[in-house]
């Protein structure tokens, strides 16, 4: 059904007349638009007017419950370091009815946003240090929130990282194979099945108590974070969704996932993927500058193994989608799925073989 969008945010106390909205972004999962409203001087201000995916967050009340204490605590910390809380966290606009999400007649749930200004996001970072400040800005955002109390969080998509139940997954749909795909790719399937043993290590150091559960954002690709126009600086990190308790090291494992990878994460020409050491030196500065301190030996440790661990539960998620039919992840054309499911074991491969390289690069930052 085509969305009214003079209507639909008529219900939230947005400033000015409404012009238009138009799709913004290149996310996965939910659908977010660009909203203009014009002004009584004449300017056009935009807006961030997302509807949550419902096929992946089945209760949006609880992901916008995470949304709003998770980002009344951020304001906090930034006005106590005397910092710019209308940048440095997504600002959500309340409702007519002083909510902060709207569910319309067809029962979709929206939100909307402040728009940050004189900030971009990029798929591809833009520079070296690209890297360096997004890495800080969420080892920055897991600082803030490690005095967040945990257990306020719902867990917006259970078991969101388990990846041994990621594996199990796949396998039921490998098992099921409802289009005939499966055997198209045994090859990707046996590079599953040959790693299915580093599915349990984080969990399993997890249940040990041997590396402790903290508020992580657990979507940490590299457009999540806000790149200030003047400074090349982290200003703000993004897509809250999925901030529920969570590893440490998942957040740093996917910011390699998505940020090192020299290639695009669904570039069908495999000569172009693999791991640039330089921009996986660049994420560890920049995340172990803002979280070293509060980090243990453990969680350090583990920090190159997490990168193959994100990527392959990336990979798996991917290949698994792909098999069923494409249903979870937006796709763009034939095979999309298939593609970046490749691009996360081309990837893998390469770190696999320079992890010595990647030990010694955690080990110099420590
Ligand atoms: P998805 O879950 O689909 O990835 P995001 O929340 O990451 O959705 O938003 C998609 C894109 O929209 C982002 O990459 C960013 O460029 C832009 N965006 C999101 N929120 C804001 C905001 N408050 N201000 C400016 N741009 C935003
Ligand atoms: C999805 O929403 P987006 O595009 O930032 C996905 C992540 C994957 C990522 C792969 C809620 O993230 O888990 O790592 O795609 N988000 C969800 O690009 O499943
Ligand atoms: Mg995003």
């Amino acid at each position: 059904m085509k969305t009214d969008f003079a209507e639909l945010t008529s219900n939230f106390t947005f400033e000015g007349t409404f012009i238009d909205a138009v799709p913004y972004g290149f996310g996965h999962i939910n659908g977010t638009y660009l909203a203009r409203f014009k002004q009584t001087d004449g300017t056009l201000h935009p807006y961030i007017l997302q509807r949550i995916n419902q096929n992946v967050f089945k209760c949006p009340p609880q992901v916008m419950h995470n949304m709003q204490r998770v980002t009344e605590h951020l304001r906090t910390k930034i006005a106590d370091a005397g910092g710019d809380t209308s940048r440095g966290t997504i600002n959500l606009i309340p409702t007519i009815t002083g909510n902060v999400f709207y569910q319309a007649a067809d029962g979709e749930y929206w939100r909307a946003e402040t728009f940050i200004l004189d900030a971009k996001s990029y798929l591809r970072a833009t520079s070296l240090e690209h890297n360096y400040h997004a890495a800080y800005a969420f080892g920055t955002f897991q600082k803030m929130l490690s005095d967040f109390p945990i257990t306020d969080l719902h867990f917006t998509i259970p078991d969101f990282h388990h990846t041994p139940k990621r594996l199990d997954a796949f396998c039921a749909s490998v098992e099921s194979d409802p289009f005939n795909r499966a055997r198209e790719v045994q090859t990707e399937i046996d590079f599953v099945l040959t790693r299915a043993r580093h599915t349990r290590t984080l969990i399993e150091l997890q249940e040990k108590g041997a590396i402790p559960e903290r508020v992580t954002h657990n979507d940490t690709k590299i457009d999540n974070v806000m790149i200030d126009d003047l400074t090349g600086e982290g200003v703000c990190v993004i897509d809250l969704d999925t901030v529920m308790p969570g590893l440490a090291v998942y957040d740093f494992g996917d910011a390699v996932r998505s940020g090192a990878n020299a290639g695009a994460e669904d570039e069908p020409d495999l000569s172009k993927v693999w791991l640039d050491l330089e921009v996986f030196d660049r994420l560890t500065h920049g995340y172990l500058d803002a979280a070293r301190d509060f980090l243990t030996p453990t969680e350090i440790d583990h920090l190159p193994f997490s990168a193959i661990l994100m990527t392959l539960e990336c990979g798996l998620r991917f290949l698994a989608d792909h098999i069923n039919g494409d249903v979870y992840f937006k796709t763009r054309r034939p095979h999309h799925n298939l593609d970046r499911a490749r691009t996360q074991f081309k990837l893998i491969q390469d770190m696999e073989t320079h992890f010595a390289e990647m030990v010694q690069i955690v080990a110099a930052y420590r």
